[in-house]
């Protein structure tokens, strides 16, 4: 029994590493760009400006001052799998009243046609709460603009975790930046493969609206792609149960 459960135990551990997937997709702090017109070739498109100063802890970041339009950056059609989430991590400024304010993250399919894979985080103001969520058509969902968050954020920076996995679309949003997480946010999916990834990622009002006369600051925005972590917890769940099993015979 004791050399059967160690010859599994090397079995977990080599699940275990051979299961280090993961790349960077998107990695952007702002920090190297000279001004707006360098922004733009990687940022492009929309009205959005290269702000030296207001960036999170005093940085430099992408401004978005509500005129129309979003920056876009293209993506290589990047999607989650069985194996790996996609995980979206991004700070946004708030400036304490949502009420007037349309403006957002969004990771989008080309084209834009049913089901649509649209996904777009922020504040948008004619929906109740806070933060909100469009969950437009993926596998298992038919949620369009959704509450992420009832309670009022205090002004400043807040920041988003979104994770894409086959079984959810889950979003951590912890305001002030304080390293303690404020709302947990999740929409099943039904586990199903996507036949679609995300084409590109959008800074701006929602789908290229505007946000008339209001100024909002994004930063640090990383694009990732992530182990599962449940084969390996999973098997050694099993592996604890089996030598519960051998040790009741
Ligand atoms: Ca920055
Ligand atoms: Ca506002
Ligand atoms: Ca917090």
């Amino acid at each position: 029994m004791r050399g059967t459960f160690f010859a599994l135990t090397g079995a977990t551990a080599l699940c275990i590493s051979t299961a280090s997937y993961g790349a960077v997709i998107v990695d952007e702090d702002f920090e190297s760009y000279a001004d707006t017109a360098a922004m733009a070739a990687v940022w492009a498109d929309g009205p959005g400006t290269l702000d030296a100063t207001n960036g999170y802890g005093g940085s430099k970041a992408f401004m978005h001052d509500g005129s129309t339009g979003d920056n876009i950056q293209g993506l290589a059609s990047v999607k989650p799998t069985a194996a790996e989430n996609l995980v979206l991590k991004f700070k946004m400024s708030n400036d304490g009243d949502t009420t007037d304010t349309y403006q957002s993250v969004g990771l989008r399919a080309i084209p834009v046609a049913d089901p649509h894979y649209l996904f777009e985080v922020g504040n948008v103001h004619w929906v109740a709460g806070t933060y909100n969520a469009r969950i437009l058509t993926f596998p298992g969902s038919e949620t369009n603009w959704e509450t992420v968050s009832e309670a009022v954020a205090p002004s400043g920076w807040d920041e988003f975790t979104v994770t894409f996995s086959l079984d959810a679309i889950s979003i951590d949003i912890d305001f002030g930046v304080d390293g303690s997480n404020d709302v947990a946010y999740s929409v099943a999916l039904d586990g199903s493969e996507w036949t679609k990834g995300f084409d590109e990622i959008r800074l701006g009002p929602p789908s290229g609206g505007s946000s008339a006369g209001d100024t909002v600051y994004f930063d640090d925005i990383l694009l990732e792609t992530v182990a599962v972590p449940e084969p390996a917890s999973l098997a050694l769940l099993g592996l604890g149960g089996l030598a519960m099993l051998r040790r009741r015979k």
